[in-house]
């Protein structure tokens, strides 16, 4: 036992964008939860990642009540652009999906707005939970049990949600031979800058180069977000600001180049490519969410998104099982969270192979891709497959 016992409904472990969102969702429906984070919350809102939301995930925030501030701050973006041979191509996502679109929106801010109406609620987080460890997940009375501001505290519940991300301690409780493991590494990885400074267009620019690929994004009309894929092993430290402006400028087509304006950067950072799925995503009482069960690489913008849609599928199926004792809403999570999974997972493989350098490709292999791009600029039906997976494929 514990020095203190607690007892809630459902333990969430891991208070990033998907424990937060089940969290406010459960919590709009009455049932109680309490979550685990192994971080400080300035921690957690000092990593700085997504920045494009689905409608789907828009429509979530609305229904947990935290949509004010991005409805009021949020971009809504009809279209952007793909940059190669020198010219740019705007993929028409409104026109290509019969007026859908996608909302800039930094996921810092949307975790910001789930913490605070989590306190506002007063439903309780122990933030710097030390030793989270789950226990008896086979069983219909799972607990978590973790060091909290020097007590050992217990927590009895009816399901554990692990939304603890790819680094968590839930899919690593999880007995080997339980779990089917699908991954794919990438030869390289994004150096992110984020600067104060007027975005180079007022779309997103996603660009292909012989040098490499290069993003332009941003957060706000104030705030820029901009990425360079890099060789694994890069250092930040051998990437000062001028080297970095100088760098995206010779990836950019000429009309993108002559906008882009040089300014300090306020953060710097190195991310590693990967794609990787952890099959099923319920094990008894357990249910994996999010990043805790799969990785996309970020070029699809999938991410977050797809951590929306899992909180979305399990947010249905505890419902279902709370107010109407309905057991088919859980027993089904793993295998419709997966459906929507791997079609995300092909769509950010998809665009990744399309626009990246990749050190070890044939010439062959090049011709393929560069033909792939000239197909897509050229053709409409290419344009709305690639349309109607960016705006999210419905839930
Ligand atoms: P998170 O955000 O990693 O949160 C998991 C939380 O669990 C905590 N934790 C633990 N807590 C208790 N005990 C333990 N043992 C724990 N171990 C870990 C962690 O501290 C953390 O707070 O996972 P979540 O909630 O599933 O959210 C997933 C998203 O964060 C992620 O998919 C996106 O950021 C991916 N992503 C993007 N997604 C999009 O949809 N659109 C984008 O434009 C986009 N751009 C990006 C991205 C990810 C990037 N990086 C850095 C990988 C751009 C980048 C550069
Ligand atoms: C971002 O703004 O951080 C961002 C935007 C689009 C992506 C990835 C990241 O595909």
């Amino acid at each position: 036992m514990g020095d203190k016992a607690l007892r809630t409904q459902v333990a969430i472990i891991g208070a990033g964008p998907a424990g937060l969102l089940l969290g406010q969702l459960l919590h709009v429906a009455g049932i109680d939860t309490i979550i685990l984070e192994r971080r400080s919350g300035d921690y957690v809102l000092s990593r700085i990642r997504a920045g494009v939301l689905e409608q789907g995930t828009v429509a979530l925030l609305e229904q947990a009540g935290v949509a004010a501030r991005l409805h009021a701050e949020g971009l809504r973006h009809d279209g952007f652009n793909l940059a190669y041979d020198g010219a740019r191509h705007r993929i028409d996502l409104a026109g290509l999906t019969g007026g859908r679109h996608v909302t800039i929106y930094g996921q810092t801010e949307m975790t910001r707005d789930l913490m605070q109406a989590r306190a506002a609620c007063g439903a309780p987080s122990l933030y710097e939970a030390a030793e989270v460890h789950l226990a008896d997940f086979d069983s219909a009375h799972p607990r978590v049990t973790c060091l909290f501001e020097g007590q050992r505290i217990e927590i009895a519940c009816d399901f554990i949600a692990g939304c603890d991300g790819s680094h968590g301690v839930s899919h690593a409780s999880l007995p080997a031979a339980a779990l089917s493991l699908h991954e794919r590494h990438y030869p390289f990885g994004w150096l992110g800058v984020m600067a104060d400074v007027a975005p180079v267009s007022d779309e997103l620019v996603y660009a292909s180069h012989e040098r490499g690929f290069a993003l332009c994004s941003m957060r706000s009309a104030h705030r820029s977000r901009y990425y360079l894929q890099c060789p694994l092993g890069t250092e930040i430290a051998d990437w000062p600001d001028a080297r970095f402006w100088d760098e995206l400028r010779q990836r950019l087509d000429p009309q993108t180049a002559a906008a882009l304006v040089d300014a300090p950067s306020i953060e710097k950072s190195i991310a590693p490519l990967r794609s990787f799925v952890a099959e099923p995503m319920r094990f008894g009482s357990l249910f994996l969410a999010g990043d805790a069960a799969h990785i996309v690489p970020p070029t699809g913008a999938k991410g977050l998104n797809l951590a929306a849609s899992d909180v979305h599928y399990l947010a249905e199926g505890l419902i279902g099982h709370y107010r109407e004792g309905r057991a088919s809403g859980l027993e089904a999570y793993s295998q419709r969270a997966l459906a929507r999974v791997w079609k995300a997972e092909r769509f950010s493989w998809w665009m990744t192979s399309l626009l990246h350098q990749f050190p070890d490709s044939s010439p062959f292999d090049r011709k393929i891709q560069a033909a792939e791009r000239a197909y897509l600029a050229g053709s409409r039906a290419a344009m709305a497959a690639l349309a109607e997976n960016y705006v999210g494929l419905p839930f």
